[in-house]
């Protein structure tokens, strides 16, 4: 019982947490002194000349730095998930600036934890609702260490380009504005005022709006994204590529056209009461740990847990829950106990064998449907929601599909796809669950229609403890886009823009991500700005986006913390720090709190709640305000300093352009926030007929040349994104290196390797190939034919041009590579 209270509040520490300093509680923030209205400029402020720099890596260096593997585990979470936060946060943050982050985290009165988008209990929030991951982002948030100018003035981007990933994060967090002048070899620090001058001379002296790009991560608030979008279109365009285009871009494609909405259908307590839950592509483990205590709980409630993963991550195995420490009736268990079996039926599919896979598992419900007319398939439903005429199109192609097509393609035998179709045909109340593993492929689109397919079958949709659910990524990459971040944002949207800020918002379509970087690479844009983010590292095909950014004659970064994004820019570049969701956001009205929402539609208030290391950071709002008065100057309608001077302010307008949005205000300061409005979750489908879509996906089998491997570019344990936090991915049993590639053994003996070895990948796109040296051949379970490496290290194999039909997603789990030993 002791240790179940150590960590559990500071004053066992014989400490209590530090009352903010009076400078952060009295005074408001000093941002107002830096906001400028200019005079109107024209001239170009730097020159053309591209920061050529080949001595800048823009991947990170190939150094290995000595693999330990072992067994992967077969149980998640338990003692060493707690202690693992603990060490990370006390060494980031010290003990009382780290523990008291961790108390307010996720808490009615804290702040929204800055990792997954997975939502907090409605009815049941544990004293720390948190997990490892979670915990990680915030120590990482919260660190003390500083990448402030001294640390700039030493040493030059070249040389900070050679350090690894983890090396930049650990430099700590921006503390001032800092700028990199053409032909400059240092970053040096330039005031807030001079930086939203400059953005706003090269904004202005650009010929056409069109220009310049506006990137957005998904950790923006809804206040600063809704400020951006309207900043971005009251200037001239819709160029708002998003992280999203990366992300579930091909799930917002796939479900706004079958079901009406871009979005999932379930809510918390529908996993709860599920009977049956897919897992697609999806390694909730590592990315949405605390979806695992939900899992667990619809176990208890006797649900069944299908997963469909090439690889049997640790996560799906056995669970032991964290939050069980911190009761005494249970510590026992979570320390010694097996854990919570979670998977009841896995299915080792190939990479991208998931298109056949549920045509395999319709193809068996409606021959089920056969044997037993009326039994399987939910007439009723298709009846009164969906189109007769799409169901007997998708029946007919159905019918003709060839079962030895389907497990070839899929990896998988009819006989586990007919046994998975039974258990599916004896429930009523199915979720699937999906994530990057559907989406990131070139029929991901189709694929994830093939889901709603299945769920339209059975009329698993709008009723209690079934329905779609794509597990969103970023903790707000979901809200980001209800509030306007779309280079496409639907024109009911643009015209309340409109009406609420007397002006014409454009309406030509802007860049996604993939878009944005041609137009770069070709000149046709030359101004990048990055809410967040690291658009270098993230995006796919790094050399080329590298070249491309290059060519910029002014990039910006709004960021946190340092990543390779910052080194390898345009002419001019700047780095605006930001205040991170943890911090306090104080302003001239006082402390303000931002709103988010998770990837349930729920949107909810979140307070910061440490001092910021310095007072020369700005919040997100402060730093739209700014560029937007110093590029819009006295043709803006919008008052910026007074929507910064108070966020309410900010939440009036989102109240009357959102749709959903009413009484904004004071929904937001409910207990538990806000529930969007979802017309499937209640069978209102918001297509354009009213209707649910059937579709008709024709199987697209992958063509690999002999030698070749379809290789999937996935997330480690110790990482956020591109944000290395340590060198482990604990529940794959590897240890101090993520140069690895884990292969089937015998496709390693095959190719004449052995385990171990040193080799170079080389990917293979339209006569094109791209390589990437020093990667350590490892043994994995893995289906034969398939290997897997760490995000970003890969990216430089992920060509431009491979996306997804129809949402323009990188193929990031979809690379045609061969492996060959390294030279000498
Ligand atoms: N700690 C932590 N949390 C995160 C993130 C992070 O980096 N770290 N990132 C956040 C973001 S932005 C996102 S989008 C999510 C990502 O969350 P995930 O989608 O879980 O992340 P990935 O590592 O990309 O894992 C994809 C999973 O899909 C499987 N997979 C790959 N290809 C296929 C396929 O063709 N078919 C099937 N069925 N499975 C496949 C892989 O084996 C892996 O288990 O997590 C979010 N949360
Ligand atoms: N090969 C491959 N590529 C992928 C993927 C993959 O699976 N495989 N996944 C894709 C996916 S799903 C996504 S979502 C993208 C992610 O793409 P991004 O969102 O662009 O990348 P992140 O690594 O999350 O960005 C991290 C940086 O954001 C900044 N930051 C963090 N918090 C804040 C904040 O509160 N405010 C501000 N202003 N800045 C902040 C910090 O400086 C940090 O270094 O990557 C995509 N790329
Ligand atoms: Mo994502």
């Amino acid at each position: 019982m002791t240790r179940t209270n150590k960590y559990n509040h500071p004053a066992a520490f014989g400490q209590t947490p530090p009352p903010l300093s009076s400078s952060t509680k009295e005074k408001p923030h000093p941002c107002f002194s830096y906001f400028s209205v200019p005079k109107p400029a024209r001239a170009l402020t730097t020159p053309i000349t591209p920061a050529a720099a080949p001595d800048i890596l823009a991947q990170p260096p190939a150094d290995l730095t000595g693999l330990r593997l072992s067994e992967p585990p077969t149980v998640a979470a338990g003692l060493e998930a707690v202690l693992q936060s603990m060490r990370f946060a006390w060494r980031e943050a010290g003990l009382v600036r780290g523990t008291r982050a961790y108390l307010k985290l996720n808490q009615r009165d804290g702040f929204d934890c800055s990792s997954c988008a997975w939502p907090d209990p409605d009815d049941h929030r544990s004293i720390a609702e948190f997990c490892e991951n979670g915990a990680k982002a915030t120590a990482s948030e919260a660190t003390t260490h500083r990448a402030d100018a001294a640390l700039f003035a030493r040493q030059s981007v070249a040389e900070l380009s050679h350090l690894s990933d983890k090396a930049l994060n650990d430099l700590g967090r921006f503390t001032e504005p800092l700028v990199l002048r053409p032909g400059a070899t240092h970053y040096a620090p330039i005031g807030w005022k001079e930086a939203f001058e400059l953005i706003g001379k090269e904004l202005n002296a650009l010929a056409s709006p069109e220009e310049a790009v506006f990137y957005t991560s998904g950790r923006t608030s809804n206040e600063a994204a809704f400020m951006y979008q309207l900043f971005v279109r009251q200037f001239g365009t819709n160029n708002l590529p998003d992280c999203s285009n990366m992300c579930h871009e091909s799930s917002g494609a796939a479900l706004n056209s079958t079901i009406g909405i871009g979005k999932g259908t379930v809510k918390l307590e529908d996993l709860y009461e599920a009977e049956v839950i897919l897992i697609v592509g999806q390694n909730p483990g590592t990315n949405h740990p605390r979806m695992l205590t939900a899992l667990q709980r619809a176990k208890a409630n006797g649900a069944q847990i299908v997963t469909i993963n090439p690889l049997f991550e640790a996560g799906l195995n056995h669970f032991r829950n964290p939050q069980d420490f911190l009761n005494p009736l249970q510590a026992a268990g979570a320390l010694f106990g097996p854990g919570t079996a979670l998977t009841d039926v896995f299915l080792q599919v190939k990479i991208n064998g998931d298109l056949p896979a549920f045509k395999g598992l319709c193809k068996a419900l409606l021959e089920a449907e056969k044997r037993n007319p009326g039994q399987v398939v939910d007439h009723a439903f298709i009846g009164q929601y969906a189109v007769a005429g799409e169901y007997e199109a998708l029946r007919t192609e159905l019918e003709t599909a060839r079962w030895a097509d389907i497990e070839e393609q899929s990896g998988l035998t009819e006989t586990q796809l007919r046994d998975t179709a039974a258990l599916l045909a004896r429930s009523e109340r199915i979720i699937t669950c999906w994530a990057m593993g559907l989406t990131q492929h070139k029929n991901s689109v189709a694929t994830i229609q093939e889901v709603v397919n299945l769920h339209l079958l059975r009329g698993a949709i709008g009723k209690p403890g079934a329905g779609l659910c794509p597990v969103r990524g970023h903790s707000n990459v979901q809200g980001d886009r209800t509030m306007g971040i779309w280079e496409k944002m639907p024109e009911e949207f643009l015209a309340a823009l409109d009406a609420e800020f007397q002006f014409t918002a454009p309406r030509k379509q802007g860049y996604d991500t993939v878009q944005a970087i041609e137009a770069l690479r070709d000149g046709r844009a030359l101004v990048f700005i990055g809410m967040g983010g690291n658009f270098l590292s993230a995006t796919p095909d790094t050399e080329a986006t590298a070249a491309a950014l290059r060519r910029c004659r002014l990039t910006v970064q709004v960021s946190t913390k340092p990543n390779r994004g910052h080194l390898v820019t345009g002419a001019t570049a700047l780095i605006l720090p930001a205040l991170a969701r943890t911090d306090v956001d104080r302003q001239r009205t006082g402390a303000q709190f931002v709103t988010t929402e998770n990837s349930m539609g729920v949107v909810q208030d979140s307070h910061g709640q440490l001092v910021p290391l310095s007072e020369h950071m700005l919040s997100e709002p402060a730093i739209v305000a700014g560029m937007a008065l110093a590029t819009l100057g006295t043709k803006s309608t919008v008052d910026w300093v007074g929507l910064v001077e108070n966020y309410d302010r900010i939440r009036e307008h989102i109240a009357r352009v959102v749709p959903g949005c009413q009484g904004y205000n004071e929904q937001v300061r409910q207990p538990n926030g806000f529930y969007l409005p979802n017309g499937p979750r209640e069978r209102r489908f918001t297509t354009t007929d009213g209707r649910a879509h059937f579709t008709v996906n024709p199987l697209q089998p992958v063509a690999l040349q002999p030698g070749q491997l379809l290789m999937m570019t996935i997330r480690s344990h110790d990482q956020f994104n591109t944000t290395v936090y340590g060198l482990d991915d604990r529940y794959r049993g590897v240890k101090q290196e993520r140069r690895v590639v884990f292969m089937h053994p015998a496709d390693i003996e095959e190719r004449g390797l052995y385990f171990r070895q040193p080799v170079d990948l080389i990917s293979h796109f339209e006569g094109q190939e791209r390589r990437a040296a020093s990667f350590l051949a490892i043994p994995y379970d893995v289906p034969r034919g398939c290997c897997a490496t760490y995000f970003p290290e890969a990216n430089v194999l992920v060509p431009l041009r491979s996306v997804a039909e129809r949402s323009n997603t990188p193929t990031s789990k979809s690379v045609v590579v061969t492996v060959q030993a390294s030279a000498g």
